[in-house]
């Protein structure tokens, strides 16, 4: 019945690379564990990588976790986007421009959602090792909506300076 559902399995991919990355992933974990309507499900190893796009910037801490929760897509990054805020994410000029901490919906169930402001799946899914590795970790048996499974991707993504470091 829908009124008892217990939510949906969401992943979402974190990065960092200012102000103490591997702290501000953890603390990040936190919070989104502490939501109400949130329950963690799993959390990979924490992976360092150079940037990709703009390349004069530190190097990324990334990681995935997943999660069961009742928000819905939009609830639920409306969330994410306040604790990047209470951690210090200042928005500046440049697009992809070095950040304390990121926060992306990568997966939410198995819905496709276009939106103004949320696609889901995560438009870089498919070619950013750094999410593709860590995802493997906690869900190998994964089909990403609409693209393919999960362990093809790993295998056809070079994992260009990605490693595992916690
Ligand atoms: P990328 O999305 O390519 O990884 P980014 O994470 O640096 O780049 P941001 O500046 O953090 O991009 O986000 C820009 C906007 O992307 C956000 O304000 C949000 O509205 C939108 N967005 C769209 N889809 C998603 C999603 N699946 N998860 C998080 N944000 C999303
Ligand atoms: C822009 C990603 C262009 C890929 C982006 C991260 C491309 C990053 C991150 C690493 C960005 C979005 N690099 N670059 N980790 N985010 N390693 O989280 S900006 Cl081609
Ligand atoms: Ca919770
Ligand atoms: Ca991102
Ligand atoms: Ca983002």
């Amino acid at each position: 019945m829908r009124s008892e559902s217990s939510g949906q399995i969401a992943y979402i991919g974190l990065g960092s690379n200012l102000a103490q990355p591997v702290g501000q992933i953890k603390a990040a974990r936190l919070a989104i564990a502490s939501l109400d309507s949130v329950r963690e499900l799993a959390f990979s190893s924490l992976y360092r990588s150079p940037p990709m796009g703009p390349q004069d910037q530190p190097d990324y801490v990334n990681a995935v976790m997943a999660i069961v929760t009742t928000l819905p897509a939009e609830k639920l990054l409306t969330c994410l986007q306040a604790i990047e805020n209470d951690q210090g994410r200042v928005r500046k000029g440049e697009r992809w421009g070095a950040r304390t901490l990121d926060l992306d919906i990568l997966l939410y169930g198995e819905r496709q959602i276009q939106l103004p402001h949320l696609t889901v799946p995560h438009v870089g899914i498919a070619e950013r090792a750094f999410v593709l590795y860590p995802l493997f970790e906690i869900a190998p048996e994964l089909t990403v909506t609409g693209v393919g499974r999960l362990a093809e991707l790993v295998d056809k993504c070079p994992c260009n300076g990605l490693e595992r470091i916690v």
